[in-house]
């Protein structure tokens, strides 16, 4: 995929504010710190147009990235960090809530988990819940330049396992490190938006 322009064209926390024209969109979903800005960053060959940050809690609304005038990447805050307030983290919930129940141009998310770790319970929680609202998820399994390659087919397994993955849903080996699955991920993505 040849990304010749990027902008980051909305930033919304509430329906209002979302986009108002017809391109499809793709959100990323993940628990804090696994990387779905860096992922963001990867896919559009930007070091940092979507800003990431050892510190979890790094992305806070909802980013809109506009790619090629084709689809929007929309960067979401992550869940399960623990360093905000309980109100506050039940107000970025609904947020989130919101957008991915009603969202009419949203095809597919991509729901991140970190290559190395057992899926916590929140990213369970997360996947059923989009299965629930019959989302197409794309899982991204990232950070895989952080074990052998000789290990990704077991972890995988174990992901894939775990988060009861319905068959339908594809699994991308993934690291923003590396490249190591971008032209995969790119496919996915085209076939879930018609292109
Ligand atoms: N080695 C390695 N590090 C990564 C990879 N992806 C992300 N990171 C690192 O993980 C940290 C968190 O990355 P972010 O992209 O900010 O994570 P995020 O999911 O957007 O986090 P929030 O915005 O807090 O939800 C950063 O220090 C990144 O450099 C990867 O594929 N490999
Ligand atoms: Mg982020």
């Amino acid at each position: 995929m040849k990304v010749t322009n990027v902008e980051l064209a909305t930033v919304a926390v509430k329906p209002e504010q979302y986009p108002n024209t017809q391109l499809p969109e793709v959100a990323l979903a993940g628990r804090s710190n696994v990387g779905k800005s860096s992922f963001i960053n990867k896919m559009i060959n930007r070091k940092a147009l979507a800003r990431t940050s050892g510190r979890p809690g790094k992305t806070q609304t909802l980013n809109f990235y506009m790619v090629n005038e084709m689809v929007y990447f929309v960067d979401v805050p992550g869940y399960g960090f623990a360093k905000v307030s309980k109100s506050e983290r039940e107000a970025w919930g609904r947020m989130i809530e919101t957008y991915l129940q009603s969202r009419e141009p949203l095809k597919a998310v991509i729901q991140l988990i970190d290559i190395r770790h057992k899926p916590s319970q929140d990213d369970k929680l997360m996947y059923e819940w989009l299965k629930h609202f019959e989302i197409p998820v794309i899982i991204v399994a990232t950070k895989s330049d952080k074990i052998p390659k000789g290990k990704w087919q077991k972890h995988q397994k174990v992901i894939e396992k775990e988060l009861n993955k319905h068959p339908e849903d594809p699994v991308v080996l993934f690291s923003s490190e590396t490249g190591n699955g971008k032209e995969e991920a790119w496919r996915k993505i085209l076939h879930y938006i018609g292109k």
